[in-house]
């Protein structure tokens, strides 16, 4: 090798490594490589955050964008943890987090820089704290969610990594903080892959950053880590508390009150820190009209927490779901996490309550809050409302099932979720996924998720959004589109002559025009859930995919069907209740135009009012929430003038301005069903 001029050092240093590496150096000399850094996984769940000790680091982080991963420990270039500064101004250090600009924590940071809208990468987030001698208690960092990856370093040493956005984790930090001030790094990555849950492609934004609250929160030495409060029996009034505590000698005794009935039980903790208290009490039920939480209060030792629940029961009989003991129709709505009038991620309480408040002008009583955990907030303020909430993971569409680590990524978020939420009175839905194809490995990675969710809570139903129609029920349904379009005349030559084809072939299965069809759920996954949710895009997709089948344009096709869905029954292979977990059109709010022209109000409404008809006609249907409340950002979405990258099937648009078909849901809703 010739090298001409002085050498700088990058290139001495690459000298030195290419020499060593002939002269049979080892690997990990490549000053370009990483440090391999083992990274300890976060703690079980810490519950009842907002019960406990806490120091908020909210506010602004100075942030490093970080498209190459230089930053990492090792790196020639980087190595941020170490967070090295300049003292004689004679260093070379190419990075400064303290002129780094900053960004807003909760929040994602694809919304707060322009440059960042699209990015999905690495980004170093730095902030410090300052922490005082810890007297007899116990530190831990909490972190609401972090999309979707994220590697923490505390004072330069790392402290751990979780991957799987969208639920929270912890870290008990009591050995390594220091009195004074303490440097908080976290790298960020918000890139998905093939394996990752969810997976590359996605309906929505895939949001990167500390998205949600970061807390340091603060337990005595011996601390109740989480509680699990469920009303077991509705006519006695049965409530069972459980409690997983920290350090505590086995035979502890603890206590659990509510205060406002005077009710008082006593337990006694385990060798595993673990207790249970069963009693009665006379609770007036939670329910959508009237809910009524109480204060809870579980002691043991210095520990005391508290927490607000509504006590209710929730099941299906037959076809029919239960809500304490009565029959209820779930007038539901769609939501994806974003608030209204505002950009990027609903991280707080307000962005919460402003998207149910909505839900609740429509005449909603149930929320589908998809397709991944909200944030905590989401659940506290539908208990206060008297909402019903579907709470899902994001196990969507093309999912690696076979994977080892996605199946655990996927365990992980539901475990969490679940743990975190199951004192919320309002969710009543646990749903493993959305929309995926059948397949045995599919089957086998849902069965588990769906078994550990019953395993962590029996109390509430669990589900997943199915995939709707198959070849051969499009295919029928088609024989119906050409027999009521040849009966209502007025083709022209090229569609009669496909319309008769169809019927041809049909054969005598062909229908008349008056046919009807019963189309019926029959994905094995029903068989393992409570309820059969079901998406089904009749009125908008399938139109298209009927005009692409039969080389009859959408102008034809789409009348056709609008009027047809009136005949359609849908059903279930299983004695289950149906719920239809999506349905819906596309409209740009204040673009006007005839029935039959797409993206317009007017025919958004239309699929809205054919749907109402068709499935307030399927017995089996129990429930709705139409996609979706309101506009949302999606990369899948670029068509110019129209989407302008948000999916525009929302009532609404991302601003709240009523579209038409949000009065016609509205007024359905309003109706006996
Ligand atoms: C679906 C998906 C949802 C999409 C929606 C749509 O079936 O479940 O995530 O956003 O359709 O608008 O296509």
């Amino acid at each position: 090798m010739k090298v001409d001029g002085p050498l700088s050092p990058l290139w001495v240093l690459v000298l030195t490594v290419l020499m060593g590496v002939s002269a049979g150096a080892q690997e990990e000399e490549n000053p370009f490589a990483d440090q391999e850094i083992e990274f300890t996984s976060a703690d079980t769940l810490l519950g009842l955050v907002d019960s406990r000790a806490s120091m908020s680091l909210n506010g602004p982080w100075r942030v490093i964008v970080d498209p190459m991963g230089v930053g990492h420990p090792g790196s020639f270039f980087g190595g941020f943890p170490r967070n090295k500064k300049a003292s004689s101004g004679m260093e070379l250090i190419e990075y400064d987090f303290s002129t780094a600009q900053q960004l807003r924590v909760p929040g994602d940071f694809n919304s707060q820089d322009d440059r960042l809208f699209f990015y999905q990468g690495g980004i170093w987030y730095f902030r410090t704290f300052e922490s005082e001698q810890l007297n007899d208690t116990k530190l831990h960092l909490w972190f609401g969610a972090a999309n979707f990856d994220a590697q923490i370093y505390l004072n330069g040493e790392p402290l751990g990594r979780h991957t799987g956005g969208y639920v929270p984790f912890s870290f008990e930090i009591t050995d390594k903080v220091r009195s004074g001030t303490n440097e908080l790094m976290v790298r960020i990555d918000n890139s998905l892959s093939a394996t990752s849950v969810p997976t590359k492609r996605t309906d929505w934004w895939p949001y990167g950053g500390l998205t949600r609250d970061v807390l340091l929160v603060e337990t005595p030495q011996n601390y109740i880590r989480n509680a699990k409060i469920a009303l077991i029996d509705r006519d006695s009034k049965t409530i069972r508390v459980d409690i997983w505590a920290v350090g505590f000698d086995a035979g502890t005794s603890a206590k659990v009150s509510l205060p406002e009935l005077d009710v008082t039980q006593n337990l006694v903790l385990d060798e595993n820190g673990n207790g249970t208290a069963v009693f009665t009490a006379p609770v007036d039920l939670w329910s959508t009209d009237s809910p009524r939480l109480y204060d809870i209060v579980i002691e043991a030792g210095k520990e005391r927490l508290e927490e607000r629940v509504g006590f209710r029961t929730i099941e299906t009989k037959g076809q029919a779901i239960l809500l304490n003991g009565e029959e209820i129709k779930l007038k539901g709505i769609s939501t994806h996490e974003e608030p209204i009038g505002d950009a990027g991620v609903a991280y707080s309480d307000e962005h919460a309550l402003g998207l149910l408040s909505a839900a609740k002008d429509l005449g909603a009583n149930f929320v589908r809050a998809a397709h991944y955990p909200y944030s905590r907030h989401m659940a506290k303020a539908a208990d206060e409302l008297g909402l019903l909430l579907w709470a899902e993971i994001p196990v969507y569409w093309n999912i690696d099932w076979e994977n080892e680590s996605t199946l655990s990524e996927a365990r992980n978020m539901m475990g969490r979720l679940v743990e975190r939420d199951w004192n919320r009175s309002s969710v009543i839905i646990w749903s493993v996924a959305n929309e995926t194809p059948y397949s045995e490995p599919r089957m086998a990675f849902l069965r588990t998720l769906i078994d550990d969710t019953r395993a962590l809570d029996s109390t509430r139903l669990v589900s997943a959004a199915l995939l709707g129609g198959s070849r051969e029920k499009f295919a029928e349904i088609i024989t119906h589109l050409a027999a009521r379009g040849l009966a209502n005349g007025g083709l022209g030559p090229k569609e009669t002559a496909i319309f008769q084809g169809i019927l041809k072939q049909a054969g005598d299965a062909a229908p008349t025009a008056s046919g009807s069809v019963d189309v019926v759920i029959d994905d094995p996954l029903a068989e393992l859930v409570d309820i059969v949710a079901y998406n089904e895009y009749f009125g908008w997709y399938y139109s298209a995919l009927f005009a692409d089948e039969t080389g009859i344009g959408e102008d034809v096709l789409r009348p056709l069907m609008m009027d047809f869905m009136k005949d359609i029954t849908i059903k279930a292979k299983v004695d289950k209740p149906i719920h239809i977990s999506e349905f819906g059109a596309g409209a740009k709010y204040g673009r006007k135009g005839g029935e039959v022209l797409i993206w317009t109000e007017e025919y958004q409404a239309e699929v809205y009012r054919a749907q109402i008809e068709m499935l307030r006609a399927s017995p089996q249907v129990q429930g709705m929430t139409p996609w979706i409340l309101k506009d949302f950002r999606a990369m899948l979405r670029p068509l110019a003038g129209v989407q302008d990258y948000y999916n525009r099937k929302g009532l609404m648009d991302e601003n709240g301005n009523r579209k038409l078909a949000f009065d016609v849901l509205n007024t359905f809703y309003a109706e006996e069903w």
